[in-house]
């Protein structure tokens, strides 16, 4: 059986970490694919040259051609540009909806039965761009958030109540920026979730929220840090879990930023919902009870999503 063929569309920060992670794993071929001709080819290079050392067999190679990446059984999108300290999300939008067209452009030809995880910022704007530019069908296509956001909650849980980040679940849902929704009510430890454990004294409801927000604003915490730009392991961390659920068919449930059709009472747009990912790409749209206040907040966030694929049309009406 040929190994599978993984192309990373973008070979920055996240895309150099992307393809180490790829290679470590043996999830497949990697081929780095980046408009700065030579930076793909070299972390490529760099990356096969630890081959001997780590043990694995993989095929790496950088290019500047999209034909590159023809035939690709998953392509990572991280093409365009991060913030900088002061920056949001959204002031990336006008630069990385001009990205996300070529890169929608380039999979619609030479990939068009990949499984397309998006990572490009605004988020759930560019995975919906995304989507519509390279007309590939809508389970195949996702947007990474709702792992990190979750991954960033469990760690911080994980700390507070000292104890092991496995037996912490975390649950994140909504647009993948200041109005995400972190459930305290479906985050666990070993399955405990958060709200019994305040009634049991683990941690006060006051903390609780602190490390809520401390989640919502984990993003900016580390390009406040770093200053020359945002998190990039553990993105890349995430996104490979997804690429792993879809090459191995493992059917996990994770939260994503999927198409929804109806679903929450959204139509036609991209939102982090919980998931399950297989060979079919996103299999199924879990649809949680949500009491009021989750709704709400879940609307909000829905609102803010909104409103950025309302600016990617004016810039773009091919969208509509
Ligand atoms: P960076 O290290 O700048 O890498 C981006 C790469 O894209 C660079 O190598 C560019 O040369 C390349 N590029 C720019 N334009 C094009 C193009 N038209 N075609 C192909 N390649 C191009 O950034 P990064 O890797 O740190 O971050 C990449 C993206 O991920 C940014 O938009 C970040 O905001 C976003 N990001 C998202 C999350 C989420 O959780 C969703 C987390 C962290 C970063």
């Amino acid at each position: 059986m040929a190994r599978k063929k993984i192309a990373l569309i973008g070979s920055g920060m996240i895309g150099g970490t992307l393809a180490h992670l790829a290679s470590l794993k043996e999830l497949g071929d990697v081929v780095l694919f980046d408009i700065a001709d030579g930076v793909p080819q070299g972390k490529g290079l760099d990356i096969a040259q630890s081959g001997p050392v780590e043990g694995f067999d993989v095929n790496l190679s950088g290019a500047s051609d999209y034909a590159a990446i023809e035939g690709a059984d998953v392509c990572i999108v991280t093409a365009g540009v991060p913030r900088k300290p002061g920056m949001s999300r959204d002031d990336l939008l006008g630069i990385n909806l001009k990205v996300m067209e070529q890169v929608g452009a380039g999979i619609k030809k030479y990939a068009p039965n990949a499984f397309v995880i998006c990572i490009t910022n605004p988020l759930d704007a560019m995975v919906w761009a995304l989507q519509k530019f390279s007309g590939l069908p809508k389970n195949m296509v996702v947007g990474m958030a709702g792992v990190l956001d979750s991954g960033r909650f469990r760690h911080f849980l994980a700390t507070e109540f000292n104890v092991s980040v496995q037996d912490v679940t975390a649950f994140v849902l909504g647009g993948h920026g200041d109005t995400m929704v972190p459930l305290a009510r479906y985050s666990t430890v070993a399955g405990i979730p958060l709200t019994d454990l305040v009634k049991m004294g683990w941690c006060t409801k006051e903390r609780l929220e602190e490390i809520i927000q401390r989640t919502r604003d984990g993003g900016a915490e580390i390009v406040g840090l770093l200053k020359t730009g945002s998190a990039y392991y553990a993105p890349a961390a995430s996104a490979i879990e997804m690429a792993e659920a879809f090459l191995k068919d493992k059917k996990r449930v994770l939260p994503c930023a999927a198409h929804l059709s109806g679903q929450y009472g959204v139509k036609d747009m991209y939102v982090g919902v919980p998931t399950v990912i297989g060979a079919g790409g996103v299999e199924r749209v879990i649809e949680i009870d949500l009491n009021k206040q989750e709704k709400e907040a879940f609307d909000k966030s829905v609102g803010a999503v909104a409103g950025l694929c309302e600016a990617c049309i004016n810039i773009a009406p091919a969208l509509k």
